[in-house]
């Protein structure tokens, strides 16, 4: 099986009959996207049933009756009143029908017809009718120049290497898989923007970005750019990068027009500012909507957007300081800015107001901004939760995010609705994911981490999907229909998050890794360094006071989850040391002490761990060996370092609480 194909293999597999007697597509309705989207229907039936259909893409509607035998055929046909991107699949007389109103319907349509074919189903009586539920479904690459990844755990770049950009087959495989799953945008580069690649937009690489930025264009997707706020200045044009400056602001009219001539399909760009180092209007004295909306006036006119994060923080926070909190910084260093955004803004929020650990709370920006365009950021790069060694399905995380209640509105308030537009009737708007692709054969390093790439996709476009049918359907396009590999495999997607949170940091808390790479455990790893990242563990407790008394962090919520946050009894366990300092001996809502807690969920999690590594072995044999011996590498990995894990976590609580555990497991 071709890995480098991932779920889009057209490997022959046992389908419904009807497939095999499909003998003609008929698609002249639509411009370049419908011909790729016809172009990949054909290959996917003829690899599959191993009869390749004839392609009619020139014939108009009107004379396709004249070729006689409809049924068997797939037609793509205009249809009014659906949205962009959305399709109606049907039969009629034994024709399966594509019905959109525009050339990315087409698009999606096809690739839903590959979805019901790979998984076997019949299309007799099939009714679908599905549209896009986010405006904007992206990835953010963090990808250098010279070819490294930050947080890159599968390989190297396919974008770039050493400072020059890579287009090729493996491009095209990229869009094809992105356009799969409904993703119109992608970032191609890191949003730390340095070196060559603030040279980006400028004529050292526009041929290239226009060559890479038509292939996406062919299936739909946009290429957009991280920017650095300073280039004005590190381009050597100018001494400032003021956003209220006349000559900064023709600069920039200057550099947009020219960049969107040479890159007609770009879409707009990516810009962290004033964090974690990287230039911003901070240093003129003017806010992030300064910044951004000079920049986005100067792309207005050629329908850019400026997508523009919100994680920004204090990094150079004193850990004796607990006033301070990393949490809010977000929440207040952009609240005041509402509404004051120009209309090709939005602002990017990263889904919870640290930094993607195994459990956060939702960002209190969702539900707090009324009057502003944004957009959700999820990372499926495992940078805290495994780094793509130990298996970890992010879908049941983003799920829990995305039906998280705001109370902004009576009703269509969760975080869901927001960044779907419905809260605040917004368009530009939806979901990012930081991408876990590299230059690995199989794209993501652990082949079950391409399940987060596939189900962020499919989620963004259908967010009423489950993370169980993400997951299925992923199993059963990648490794084929085997009862068994479906078994074992779900089994082991749906448990990898909960096993994860069990033998990491708990309830909450976070951050207990080896600083800087972020991997393994390292309970005191942040504790006494500037990162604001810390557990104030002691030996009567731990937790941070986000209450009233403390930060006043949980009071940045809505009713009434300011409330249940705000008190230890009504907090959920799961996030109770994010929100309050507690003694070990407090009592969870479970009925555990904490102490207690710590200790089973760290032998409870390696148990599962094993669970799961022993049923993995079972399918020996039944599995690609190739793809099997990765995973088995990675599961073995994963056993040893689940139990470091555990006995790191358990050995520092027990020597800080000096409480055993009840059930006299061996703790060192
Ligand atoms: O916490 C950090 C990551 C950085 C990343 C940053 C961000 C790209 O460790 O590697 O920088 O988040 O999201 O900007």
């Amino acid at each position: 099986m071709g890995f480098e194909q991932a779920w889009l293999s057209y490997e022959p597999r046992e389908v419904s009959p009807e497939w095999y007697g499909i003998h003609g597509i008929y698609a002249d309705c639509g411009g370049r996207i419908t011909e790729h989207a016809a172009a990949e229907l054909k290959a996917a039936i003829a690899g599959i049933t191993g009869k390749e259909p004839v392609l009619y893409a020139d014939l108009p509607e009107t004379e396709r009756e004249a070729c006689g035998e409809m049924a068997g055929c797939i037609l793509f046909e205009k249809e009014q009143g659906l949205k962009e991107g959305g399709y109606h699949l049907f039969e009629r007389k034994g024709a399966l029908i594509i019905g959109a109103s525009d050339d990315r319907g087409f698009l999606y349509g096809a690739f839903e017809v590959i979805r019901q074919l790979q998984l076997g189903n019949s299309y007799q009586g099939i009714e679908i009718r599905k549209e896009p539920v986010m405006p904007l479904r992206m990835l953010n690459h963090w990808d250098n120049m010279d070819g490294s990844i930050e947080r890159g755990y599968s390989g190297n770049s396919f974008f770039f290497d050493k400072d020059e950009i890579l287009v090729n087959e493996r491009t095209v495989t990229y869009a094809r898989l992105l356009a799969s799953v409904g993703i119109n945008g992608t970032v191609i580069n890191n949003v730390n923007v340095k070196d060559a690649a603030t040279w980006l937009i400028t004529d050292k690489y526009f041929d290239k970005l226009r060559q890479m930025s038509e292939i996406f264009g062919d299936y739909g997707i946009k290429l957009f750019l991280s920017l650095n706020y300073a280039a004005p200045i590190e381009l050597g044009e100018l001494d400032s990068a003021d956003p209220l400056s006349e000559e900064v602001r023709k600069w920039w009219e200057k550099r947009m027009k020219l960049v969107f001539e040479r890159i007609p399909n770009l879409g707009g760009f990516l810009i962290k500012a004033d964090s974690e180092g990287r230039p911003g209007p901070f240093t003129y004295g003017r806010t992030h909507a300064d910044g951004a909306n000079m920049l986005a006036r100067a792309a207005e006119p050629y329908g850019g957007l400026i997508i523009w994060r919100c994680f920004v923080y204090n990094c150079r926070q004193d850990w004796r300081d607990y006033k301070t909190d990393r949490a809010r910084s977000g929440y207040d260093n952009f609240i005041g800015l509402d509404g004051t955004f120009h209309d090709n803004v939005i602002l990017q929020i990263k889904n919870g107001p640290m930094d993607f650990q195994v459990r956060e709370p939702v960002h209190p920006l969702f539900g707090a901004l009324k009057a502003t365009n944004q957009m959700l950021e999820v990372q499926i790069a495992q940078e805290y939760t495994g780094q793509q060694r130990h298996v970890c399905y992010l879908i049941p995380m983003f799920k829990e995010v995305l039906g998280f209640r705001t109370y902004a509105a009576e009703t269509d308030d969760t975080v869901e609705d927001i960044v779907a537009g419905k809260t605040f009737k917004q368009t530009k708007c939806g979901m990012a994911a930081v991408a876990n692709t590299g230059n690995d054969e199989n794209w993501t390093g652990h082949d079950l981490a391409a399940a987060n790439l596939y189900g962020f996709g499919r989620l963004a476009f259908e967010p009423s999907a489950t993370a169980k049918e993400l997951a299925e359907e992923w199993i059963e396009r990648t490794f084929g229909k085997d009862q068994e590999v479906l078994e074992v495999l779900l089994f082991i997607l749906m448990n990898s998050w909960r096993a994860y949170e069990m033998y990491n940091a708990p309830l909450g808390i976070g951050w207990m890794v080896n600083p800087n790479y972020h991997y393994g455990p390292n309970v005191d790893g942040y504790e006494y360094d500037r990162w604001g990242t810390y557990h104030r563990a002691d030996y009567q407790g731990i937790g941070v006071d986000r209450s009233r008394q403390g930060t006043g962090y949980a009071g940045l919520y809505r009713e009434p989850n300011a409330s249940m946050y705000d008190s230890p009894t009504s907090c959920p366990d799961e996030l109770l040391l994010f929100f309050h300092h507690m003694p070990y001996t407090h009592k969870l809502q479970s009925g555990k002490t904490v102490i207690q807690h710590i200790y089973d969920t760290h032998f409870e999690g390696v148990e599962l761990v094993d669970e799961m590594v022993e049923r993995f072995e079972s399918l020996e044999g039944k599995l690609p060996e190739k793809s099997c011996r990765r995973m088995l590498e990675r599961f073995l990995h994963q056993k040893e370092h689940s139990r470091e894990w555990r006995d790191q976590i358990n050995t520092y609580f027990y020597r800080k609480s000096g409480i055993p555990d009840e059930k006299g497991r061996k703790i060192y």
